[in-house]
Protein backbone atom coordinates (compact mmCIF):
# COMPACT_ATOMS: atom_id res chain seq x y z
CA UNK A 1 0.00 0.00 0.00
CA UNK A 2 1.36 3.48 -1.13
CA UNK A 3 1.54 6.05 1.23
CA UNK A 4 0.04 8.26 -1.02
CA UNK A 5 -2.66 7.11 -3.66
CA UNK A 6 -1.61 8.20 -6.90
CA UNK A 7 -4.42 10.98 -8.59
CA UNK A 8 -5.79 8.99 -11.32
CA UNK A 9 -5.48 9.72 -15.07
CA UNK A 10 -2.17 11.89 -14.26
CA UNK A 11 -0.33 13.50 -17.05
CA UNK A 12 3.29 12.42 -17.27
CA UNK A 13 5.52 15.59 -16.05
CA UNK A 14 7.09 18.19 -18.76
CA UNK A 15 10.41 16.40 -19.82
CA UNK A 16 11.01 20.25 -20.49
CA UNK A 17 11.25 21.62 -16.50
CA UNK A 18 14.47 23.09 -16.41
CA UNK A 19 16.24 20.76 -13.51
CA UNK A 20 19.77 22.32 -12.05
CA UNK A 21 22.56 20.31 -11.07
CA UNK A 22 25.45 21.84 -9.26
CA UNK A 23 28.91 19.58 -8.19
CA UNK A 24 31.18 20.85 -5.86
CA UNK A 25 34.44 19.38 -5.82
CA UNK A 26 36.28 19.66 -2.60
CA UNK A 27 34.39 19.56 0.50
CA UNK A 28 36.69 21.03 2.96
CA UNK A 29 35.72 24.93 4.48
CA UNK A 30 35.37 26.45 1.76
CA UNK A 31 33.55 23.72 -0.28
CA UNK A 32 31.15 23.27 2.90
CA UNK A 33 30.35 26.91 2.95
CA UNK A 34 29.25 27.15 -0.73
CA UNK A 35 27.72 23.99 0.05
CA UNK A 36 25.52 25.35 2.90
CA UNK A 37 25.29 29.09 1.41
CA UNK A 38 23.81 27.26 -1.99
CA UNK A 39 21.41 25.22 0.05
CA UNK A 40 20.05 28.26 2.20
CA UNK A 41 19.46 30.05 -0.81
CA UNK A 42 17.44 27.38 -2.79
CA UNK A 43 19.85 27.73 -6.39
CA UNK A 44 19.54 23.75 -7.22
CA UNK A 45 17.59 20.97 -7.26
CA UNK A 46 20.48 18.44 -6.90
CA UNK A 47 23.59 19.12 -5.15
CA UNK A 48 26.98 16.70 -5.24
CA UNK A 49 29.91 16.90 -3.38
CA UNK A 50 32.96 15.34 -4.27
CA UNK A 51 35.92 14.28 -2.65
CA UNK A 52 39.18 11.87 -2.08
CA UNK A 53 38.48 11.86 1.46
CA UNK A 54 35.36 9.28 1.14
CA UNK A 55 34.89 8.97 5.50
CA UNK A 56 34.98 12.73 5.72
CA UNK A 57 32.84 13.35 2.32
CA UNK A 58 30.28 10.84 3.77
CA UNK A 59 30.02 12.53 6.86
CA UNK A 60 29.53 15.51 5.12
CA UNK A 61 27.10 14.16 3.27
CA UNK A 62 25.13 13.20 5.94
CA UNK A 63 25.05 16.46 8.10
CA UNK A 64 23.36 18.65 5.29
CA UNK A 65 21.13 15.88 4.56
CA UNK A 66 19.74 15.89 8.39
CA UNK A 67 18.81 19.47 7.84
CA UNK A 68 16.31 18.66 5.52
CA UNK A 69 13.38 19.88 7.62
CA UNK A 70 14.84 22.76 7.68
CA UNK A 71 15.87 23.43 3.98
CA UNK A 72 14.13 23.91 0.62
CA UNK A 73 13.78 20.30 -1.02
CA UNK A 74 16.76 19.22 -2.83
CA UNK A 75 18.03 16.22 -3.59
CA UNK A 76 22.12 16.02 -1.91
CA UNK A 77 24.44 12.92 -3.18
CA UNK A 78 27.99 12.63 -2.61
CA UNK A 79 30.44 10.26 -3.36
CA UNK A 80 34.18 10.04 -4.65
CA UNK A 81 33.56 8.58 -8.28
CA UNK A 82 32.95 11.87 -10.88
CA UNK A 83 30.48 9.34 -12.27
CA UNK A 84 27.71 11.26 -9.51
CA UNK A 85 28.53 14.42 -11.46
CA UNK A 86 27.08 13.28 -14.23
CA UNK A 87 24.70 16.25 -16.52
CA UNK A 88 26.31 19.33 -14.06
CA UNK A 89 24.94 22.42 -15.06
CA UNK A 90 28.07 24.10 -13.15
CA UNK A 91 30.94 22.72 -11.08
CA UNK A 92 32.96 24.50 -8.54
CA UNK A 93 36.28 23.15 -7.62
CA UNK A 94 37.41 24.26 -4.06
CA UNK A 95 39.84 21.04 -3.99
CA UNK A 96 43.35 22.00 -3.53
CA UNK A 97 46.33 21.08 -1.76
CA UNK A 98 47.31 22.92 1.54
CA UNK A 99 50.49 24.94 1.98
CA UNK A 100 53.29 22.99 3.73
CA UNK A 101 55.20 24.98 6.08
CA UNK A 102 58.55 26.59 3.88
CA UNK A 103 56.87 25.71 0.33
CA UNK A 104 56.93 27.59 -2.15
CA UNK A 105 53.90 29.05 -3.84
CA UNK A 106 55.32 27.67 -7.43
CA UNK A 107 55.92 24.12 -5.51
CA UNK A 108 52.47 24.70 -4.17
CA UNK A 109 50.60 25.27 -7.59
CA UNK A 110 52.52 22.21 -9.44
CA UNK A 111 51.21 20.12 -6.40
CA UNK A 112 47.37 21.60 -7.14
CA UNK A 113 48.40 21.43 -11.01
CA UNK A 114 49.02 17.34 -10.55
CA UNK A 115 45.27 17.64 -8.64
CA UNK A 116 43.55 19.36 -11.75
CA UNK A 117 44.90 16.97 -13.75
CA UNK A 118 42.68 14.42 -12.10
CA UNK A 119 39.73 16.35 -11.73
CA UNK A 120 39.27 18.66 -14.62
CA UNK A 121 39.06 16.44 -17.25
CA UNK A 122 36.30 13.61 -15.48
CA UNK A 123 34.41 16.38 -15.23
CA UNK A 124 34.43 17.59 -18.57
CA UNK A 125 33.56 14.04 -19.74
CA UNK A 126 30.90 13.91 -17.76
CA UNK A 127 29.28 16.95 -18.10
CA UNK A 128 30.29 18.47 -21.48
CA UNK A 129 27.95 21.31 -21.47
CA UNK A 130 28.82 22.11 -17.78
CA UNK A 131 30.26 26.01 -16.77
CA UNK A 132 33.16 25.33 -14.46
CA UNK A 133 33.85 27.66 -11.38
CA UNK A 134 37.10 27.45 -9.83
CA UNK A 135 37.75 28.61 -6.55
CA UNK A 136 40.86 26.61 -5.78
CA UNK A 137 43.93 28.44 -5.24
CA UNK A 138 46.17 30.55 -7.09
CA UNK A 139 42.69 30.83 -8.44
CA UNK A 140 43.70 32.87 -11.71
CA UNK A 141 46.67 30.41 -12.81
CA UNK A 142 44.07 27.16 -12.10
CA UNK A 143 41.29 29.00 -13.99
CA UNK A 144 43.63 29.08 -17.12
CA UNK A 145 44.95 25.56 -16.20
CA UNK A 146 41.47 23.90 -16.12
CA UNK A 147 40.47 25.88 -19.29
CA UNK A 148 43.39 23.77 -20.54
CA UNK A 149 42.60 20.92 -19.37
CA UNK A 150 38.71 20.89 -20.20
CA UNK A 151 39.23 22.09 -23.77
CA UNK A 152 36.12 24.49 -22.93
CA UNK A 153 35.41 27.78 -24.90
CA UNK A 154 36.78 30.42 -22.17
CA UNK A 155 32.63 31.50 -21.69
CA UNK A 156 32.18 28.21 -19.61
CA UNK A 157 35.77 28.79 -17.61
CA UNK A 158 35.52 31.24 -14.91
CA UNK A 159 37.25 31.90 -11.85
CA UNK A 160 35.96 33.18 -8.74
CA UNK A 161 39.06 36.00 -8.65
CA UNK A 162 38.35 39.18 -7.13
CA UNK A 163 34.70 38.67 -6.59
CA UNK A 164 35.59 38.24 -2.74
CA UNK A 165 37.84 41.00 -2.87
CA UNK A 166 35.50 43.37 -4.17
CA UNK A 167 33.22 42.30 -1.52
CA UNK A 168 35.68 43.12 1.13
CA UNK A 169 36.45 46.49 -0.47
CA UNK A 170 32.69 47.37 -0.56
CA UNK A 171 32.60 46.00 3.24
CA UNK A 172 35.50 48.67 4.44
CA UNK A 173 34.32 51.44 2.21
CA UNK A 174 30.83 51.37 4.30
CA UNK A 175 32.15 50.60 7.07
CA UNK A 176 34.07 53.98 6.38
CA UNK A 177 31.29 55.97 5.15
CA UNK A 178 28.30 54.47 7.62
CA UNK A 179 26.26 53.04 4.23
CA UNK A 180 24.73 49.41 2.82
CA UNK A 181 27.63 48.06 1.53
CA UNK A 182 25.08 46.98 -1.41
CA UNK A 183 24.69 50.61 -1.94
CA UNK A 184 28.52 50.67 -2.52
CA UNK A 185 29.53 49.62 -5.88
CA UNK A 186 33.46 49.03 -6.14
CA UNK A 187 35.55 47.01 -8.06
CA UNK A 188 38.99 45.17 -7.43
CA UNK A 189 40.29 43.98 -10.33
CA UNK A 190 43.61 41.61 -11.84
CA UNK A 191 45.11 39.21 -9.75
CA UNK A 192 43.05 37.82 -6.81
CA UNK A 193 45.89 38.78 -4.34
CA UNK A 194 48.94 40.59 -3.70
CA UNK A 195 48.74 42.55 -7.16
CA UNK A 196 45.19 43.75 -7.19
CA UNK A 197 44.33 46.34 -8.86
CA UNK A 198 41.81 48.75 -6.74
CA UNK A 199 39.37 50.65 -9.43
CA UNK A 200 38.62 54.28 -7.30
CA UNK A 201 38.03 55.93 -10.29
CA UNK A 202 34.74 54.53 -10.67
CA UNK A 203 33.52 53.80 -7.39
CA UNK A 204 30.07 54.93 -6.81
CA UNK A 205 27.75 54.87 -3.56
CA UNK A 206 23.74 55.16 -4.33
CA UNK A 207 24.89 56.52 -7.95
CA UNK A 208 27.10 59.01 -6.87
CA UNK A 209 30.85 58.88 -7.83
CA UNK A 210 32.91 59.10 -4.84
CA UNK A 211 36.42 60.51 -6.02
CA UNK A 212 34.37 63.00 -8.06
CA UNK A 213 32.04 64.33 -5.25
CA UNK A 214 34.91 64.74 -2.83
CA UNK A 215 37.05 67.08 -5.57
CA UNK A 216 33.56 68.96 -6.03
CA UNK A 217 32.93 69.84 -2.84
CA UNK A 218 36.52 70.36 -2.05
CA UNK A 219 36.99 67.96 0.75
CA UNK A 220 40.64 66.85 0.86
CA UNK A 221 41.06 63.39 0.65
CA UNK A 222 44.50 61.55 1.24
CA UNK A 223 45.16 58.89 -1.63
CA UNK A 224 47.00 57.15 1.23
CA UNK A 225 43.81 57.38 3.25
CA UNK A 226 42.65 55.17 -0.27
CA UNK A 227 45.39 52.87 -0.28
CA UNK A 228 45.35 52.11 3.06
CA UNK A 229 42.03 50.13 2.83
CA UNK A 230 43.29 49.02 -0.38
CA UNK A 231 46.23 47.64 2.02
CA UNK A 232 43.66 46.46 4.04
CA UNK A 233 41.73 44.16 1.53
CA UNK A 234 45.01 42.65 0.74
CA UNK A 235 46.04 41.75 4.22
CA UNK A 236 42.26 40.59 5.41
CA UNK A 237 42.48 36.98 4.47
CA UNK A 238 45.95 36.81 6.08
CA UNK A 239 44.22 38.00 8.75
CA UNK A 240 41.10 35.66 9.18
CA UNK A 241 43.76 32.36 8.14
CA UNK A 242 46.06 33.74 10.83
CA UNK A 243 43.16 34.38 13.18
CA UNK A 244 40.80 30.86 12.08
CA UNK A 245 42.86 28.93 10.27
CA UNK A 246 41.51 29.31 6.97
CA UNK A 247 38.59 31.48 5.17
CA UNK A 248 35.36 30.00 4.56
CA UNK A 249 32.19 32.25 4.92
CA UNK A 250 32.71 34.97 2.79
CA UNK A 251 34.16 33.26 -0.36
CA UNK A 252 31.12 30.66 0.34
CA UNK A 253 28.48 33.78 -0.43
CA UNK A 254 30.75 34.86 -2.77
CA UNK A 255 30.64 32.01 -4.59
CA UNK A 256 26.98 31.47 -4.54
CA UNK A 257 26.30 35.03 -5.07
CA UNK A 258 28.26 33.75 -8.93
CA UNK A 259 26.30 30.53 -8.90
CA UNK A 260 22.57 32.73 -9.17
CA UNK A 261 23.87 35.09 -11.57
CA UNK A 262 24.88 32.18 -13.53
CA UNK A 263 22.14 28.85 -13.21
CA UNK A 264 19.16 31.89 -13.25
CA UNK A 265 20.54 33.86 -15.87
CA UNK A 266 20.61 37.41 -14.15
CA UNK A 267 22.98 39.01 -16.01
CA UNK A 268 24.49 40.51 -13.23
CA UNK A 269 28.07 41.86 -13.42
CA UNK A 270 30.66 40.78 -11.17
CA UNK A 271 34.26 40.99 -10.86
CA UNK A 272 35.52 37.49 -11.74
CA UNK A 273 38.45 35.70 -13.65
CA UNK A 274 38.05 35.57 -17.23
CA UNK A 275 40.44 34.80 -19.94
CA UNK A 276 41.41 38.71 -20.22
CA UNK A 277 43.27 38.65 -23.64
CA UNK A 278 42.42 41.59 -25.96
CA UNK A 279 40.36 43.87 -22.84
CA UNK A 280 41.83 46.81 -21.21
CA UNK A 281 45.75 46.29 -23.09
CA UNK A 282 46.46 42.96 -21.86
CA UNK A 283 47.85 41.04 -24.86
CA UNK A 284 50.96 39.60 -23.79
CA UNK A 285 49.60 35.94 -23.99
CA UNK A 286 46.49 34.07 -22.74
CA UNK A 287 45.52 34.78 -19.01
CA UNK A 288 43.04 34.79 -16.51
CA UNK A 289 42.27 37.45 -14.17
CA UNK A 290 39.93 39.52 -13.00
CA UNK A 291 37.97 41.95 -14.69
CA UNK A 292 33.88 43.28 -14.37
CA UNK A 293 32.02 40.45 -16.22
CA UNK A 294 28.34 39.73 -17.11
CA UNK A 295 27.67 36.68 -16.00
CA UNK A 296 24.24 34.63 -16.94
CA UNK A 297 22.91 31.06 -17.85
CA UNK A 298 25.75 31.03 -21.21
CA UNK A 299 28.65 31.69 -18.34
CA UNK A 300 30.61 34.78 -18.82
CA UNK A 301 28.81 36.89 -21.77
CA UNK A 302 30.68 40.05 -21.77
CA UNK A 303 32.99 42.51 -19.79
CA UNK A 304 32.15 45.93 -19.06
CA UNK A 305 34.01 48.64 -20.53
CA UNK A 306 34.72 50.27 -17.19
CA UNK A 307 37.00 53.84 -17.65
CA UNK A 308 40.64 52.83 -16.17
CA UNK A 309 42.96 55.87 -15.59
CA UNK A 310 46.47 55.53 -17.22
CA UNK A 311 47.57 54.27 -13.49
CA UNK A 312 44.95 51.47 -13.27
CA UNK A 313 45.79 50.08 -16.53
CA UNK A 314 49.37 49.99 -15.94
CA UNK A 315 48.58 47.88 -12.82
CA UNK A 316 46.43 45.39 -14.63
CA UNK A 317 48.74 44.62 -17.23
CA UNK A 318 51.25 44.59 -14.39
CA UNK A 319 48.98 42.25 -12.53
CA UNK A 320 48.90 40.12 -15.82
CA UNK A 321 52.76 39.62 -15.91
CA UNK A 322 52.73 38.38 -13.15
CA UNK A 323 50.09 35.45 -13.72
CA UNK A 324 51.89 35.20 -16.93
CA UNK A 325 55.19 34.67 -15.04
CA UNK A 326 53.75 32.00 -12.89
CA UNK A 327 52.13 30.61 -16.12
CA UNK A 328 55.30 30.40 -18.03
CA UNK A 329 56.65 27.85 -15.48
CA UNK A 330 53.69 25.49 -15.93
CA UNK A 331 55.09 23.70 -19.22
CA UNK A 332 50.95 23.22 -20.23
P1 LIG B 1 40.59 22.22 2.79
O1 LIG B 1 39.68 22.39 3.98
O2 LIG B 1 41.93 21.59 2.97
O3 LIG B 1 39.76 21.40 1.69
C1 LIG B 1 40.31 20.91 0.51
C2 LIG B 1 39.58 19.63 0.19
O4 LIG B 1 40.03 19.16 -1.07
C3 LIG B 1 39.82 18.52 1.22
O5 LIG B 1 38.59 18.05 1.73
C4 LIG B 1 40.55 17.43 0.38
O6 LIG B 1 40.21 16.12 0.81
C5 LIG B 1 40.03 17.75 -1.00
N1 LIG B 1 40.85 17.17 -2.07
C6 LIG B 1 42.18 17.13 -2.16
N2 LIG B 1 42.56 16.51 -3.30
C7 LIG B 1 41.42 16.18 -3.94
C8 LIG B 1 41.15 15.51 -5.17
N3 LIG B 1 42.12 15.10 -5.99
N4 LIG B 1 39.86 15.32 -5.52
C9 LIG B 1 38.85 15.74 -4.72
N5 LIG B 1 39.06 16.37 -3.54
C10 LIG B 1 40.33 16.57 -3.16
O7 LIG B 1 40.86 23.63 2.09
P2 LIG B 1 39.86 24.87 2.03
O8 LIG B 1 38.49 24.37 1.78
O9 LIG B 1 40.10 25.76 3.19
O10 LIG B 1 40.40 25.63 0.73
C11 LIG B 1 40.22 25.07 -0.56
C12 LIG B 1 40.86 25.93 -1.61
O11 LIG B 1 40.15 27.16 -1.77
C13 LIG B 1 42.32 26.32 -1.32
O12 LIG B 1 43.06 26.24 -2.52
C14 LIG B 1 42.18 27.76 -0.88
O13 LIG B 1 43.36 28.50 -1.07
C15 LIG B 1 41.08 28.23 -1.80
N6 LIG B 1 40.40 29.47 -1.43
C16 LIG B 1 40.10 30.32 -2.43
C17 LIG B 1 39.45 31.51 -2.19
C18 LIG B 1 39.16 32.44 -3.32
O14 LIG B 1 38.69 33.57 -3.11
N7 LIG B 1 39.42 32.05 -4.55
C19 LIG B 1 39.05 31.83 -0.87
C20 LIG B 1 39.31 30.95 0.13
C21 LIG B 1 40.04 29.73 -0.07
Amino acid sequence: QAFFKPISNAAAPSLTKRHAKISVIGAGNVGMAIAQTILTQDLTDELVLVDANSDKLRGEMLDLQHAAAFLPRTKIIADVDYAVTVGSDLCIVTAGARQIVGESRLNLLHRNVALFRNIIPPLAKHSPETILMIVSNPVDVLTYVAWKLSGFPSNRVVGTGTNLDSSRFRFLIADHLDVNAQDVQAYIVGEHGDSSVALWSSISVGGVPVLSFLEKQQIAYEKETLESIHKAVIDSAYEVISLKGYTSWAIGYSAAALAKSILRDQRKIHPVSVLAKGFYGVDGGDVFLSLPAQLGRGGVLGVTNVHLTDEEEQRLRDSANTILDLQGQLGL
